[in-house]
């Protein structure tokens, strides 16, 4: 599996260019031209561009021998900040009434992507997007627990590298602030021991935000005592003050910033909370309503002309009780992003006053769609209460979320809000489970206030920051052979001239607790664990309205052949209804 063998010199810049034919050859994503020519109907237009987006230098040219490589003069600097279960509209220049002015200011001095797509949950996205594979093939096929078999393993494997590992051999100082779960912290796989010379941050993959558990490169330093610790603005002054270090280095930065926001338990600081209240009274079908039009005069919607209706799982908000408190959860999930948002200021800033803004790539993402996880009154709330005397836990309309004894989430009807105009949640393969706002900013080299439609997926971040960064992507770790890396380097979308959308030539591949998709071109297959294919034209219908599986039923096998042959490839095993894999 994974392709053609690289050889022992590493991969430069130039084969993720030229070769990921080489990866393509065997079945990966990438592969030159898509037979299915994309996802238009009989007769319907072609995007422009042809046939072949990738132009005569595509990847079906064999390989030339090896050039010296030429380091550009200043290498650029590179920040990741990564969103934990945030849903595609909920920032401002994606159509949410959130205030993220800092967010929305790094969006349109740069480009909006709205094709990038995750994977269904936290640890599998981690591990697609800190190593360039998919989630099997990095050992996270589920989360960190141990399921048995290598690609279920519950922990970052040996036969992969991060963006880490990748980055510092290159010269690349690096670091990574917050969030890792990619395996337990007490498994010795961490960020110090995976390539990141700095760490800090929560080893909860649901860390409370005022007392949580928190680790320091190598060392447990358990919980603050400082009443005023916020975890939020605790990993952004870590990244900071490493930024301040590195600048000065000579060197250029990788700093992976991986917020646990909004991500639950809502808590929040009262005066961030207090700026909500009133606006969510109006409640969810409102607020999905405004979202859409904002979203549609900013064509971040090619392909969706109509709001779809809501979940039929969620009451019309007329029918709701309890509504004040409905409004509660909400206020303090938004206070949460407009407290990422400030963090994002702060960094802003920092990165301007060292004067390192212009060479500093920045992007931002979430690592899945918006979760409309379930918790009741016994929920997890009991596991971070340690220390700390008793927690108001679960979802309750006694209990007004936001302070940090109590540990609740904001439930289906505002995950539905936040994942508008999409279908289904976190964990699913539908867009609301796998769409995230991307931001890019590089002010240097990308010019403000583009916005591109282009199918992504996260296993792109690592071949474009290598290609960016002139990094080598080795063949092997510590003497194990590793895969090449499935994703594509979009590093010719952030230049100064527009490039063609390649999302005709993509096909990318997702499964997670059984739910699983394909995308090959616009078309997408998708379908609920032990549910029927349904086919969807993305190009059309982004937001999986319109199942056209009978319509196309030689369509429905080719992306299902495509599926299993992936599925297969990268060892992808049955999910049984126990909640494991076998
Ligand atoms: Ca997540």
């Amino acid at each position: 599996m994974g392709g053609t063998t690289p050889g022992s010199r590493g991969l430069s810049r130039r084969d993720f260019v030229r070769g990921v034919g080489a990866v393509g050859a065997a079945g990966a994503i990438g592969a030159g031209l898509d037979p299915d020519r994309g996802g238009d109907p009989p007769g319907g237009p072609q995007p422009p561009g042809g046939d072949n987006p990738d132009g005569p230098t595509g990847q079906t040219q064999p390989d030339k021998p090896d050039k010296p490589v030429i380091r550009p003069p200043q290498r650029p600097n590179v920040v990741l900040i990564v969103a934990d279960d945030m849903g595609f509209s909920d920032i401002g220049a994606f159509g949410a009434e959130i205030a993220t002015p800092n967010l929305d200011r790094l969006a349109h001095g740069g480009t909006r992507f709205t094709g990038m797509t995750t994977n269904a949950r936290c640890v599998p996205t981690r591990a697609s997007l800190l190593t360039g594979l998919y989630p099997t093939q990095a050992g996270l096929g589920y989360v960190t627990q141990n399921q048995g078999s290598p690609q279920y393993r519950g922990r970052l494997t040996d036969a992969c590298v991060t963006l880490g590992e990748v980055l510092a051999p290159s010269g690349y100082r690096t670091a990574l602030f917050g969030k890792w779960h990619v395996a337990q912290f007490k498994s010795g796989i961490i960020p110090a021991t995976r390539g990141f010379e700095r760490s800090y941050g929560p080893t909860s993959g649901k860390s409370p935000y005022f007392r949580p558990n928190l680790y320091r490169d190598t060392q447990l330093i358990g919980r603050p005592t400082n009443p005023d610790f916020y975890l939020t603005d605790a990993i952004t002054t870590a990244a900071i003050d490493a930024i301040r270090d590195f600048s000065g280095s000579g060197s250029p930065f990788f700093t992976m910033i991986t917020h646990s926001a909004p991500h639950f338990p809502l808590q929040a600081r009262p005066r961030d909370i207090a700026r909500y209240r009133a606006t969510y009274r109006k409640g969810w079908d409102r607020i999905r309503a405004e979202r859409f039009a904002q979203m549609r005069k900013a064509g971040l919607l090619p392909g969706v002309d109509q709001l779809p209706p809501r979940d039929r799982q969620v009451p019309a908000w007329s029918r709701v009780s309890h509504r004040r408190w409905q409004a509660e959860r909400m206020a303090v999930y938004a206070a949460q992003v407009t407290s990422m948002d400030r963090s994002v200021g702060r960094l802003l800033r920092a990165l301007e006053v060292l004067r390192i803004r212009d060479n500093t790539i920045v992007m931002f993402l979430s690592d899945n769609g918006a979760s409309a996880e379930r918790m009741g009154p016994t929920s997890s709330g009991a596991a971070v209460s340690a220390g700390q005397g008793p927690m108001r836990s679960g979802n309750s309309a006694r209990i007004d979320p936001g302070p940090s004894d109590t540990f609740a989430s904001y439930g289906m009807g505002w995950a539905n809000a936040s994942n508008t105009p999409f279908k289904s949640y976190k964990h699913w393969t539908s867009e609301g489970g796998l769409a995230t706002p991307f931001l890019v900013s590089w002010p240097g080299r990308l010019p403000p206030g583009r916005v591109d439609h282009r199918l992504l997926h996260v296993t792109d971040v690592l071949p474009t920051l290598v290609e960016l960064c002139d990094a080598q992507y080795p063949s092997s770790r510590n003497g194990t052979r590793i895969p090449l890396p499935e994703g594509r380097s979009f590093a010719n979308a952030l230049g100064p001239r527009p490039v063609d959308d390649w999302t005709l030539s993509r096909r990318v591949y997702w499964e997670h607790e059984g739910n699983r998709a394909a995308r090959h071109g616009w078309w997408k297959l998708v379908a609920d664990y032990a549910k029927s294919w349904e086919l969807y034209n993305m190009r059309y219908d982004r937001a999986e309205q319109r199942n056209v599986a009978d319509a196309h039923p030689e369509l429905v096998s080719r992306l299902s052949a495509g599926w299993s042959e992936w599925a297969t490839r990268v060892e992808v095993r049955p999910w049984l209804a126990g909640w494991q894999y076998r």
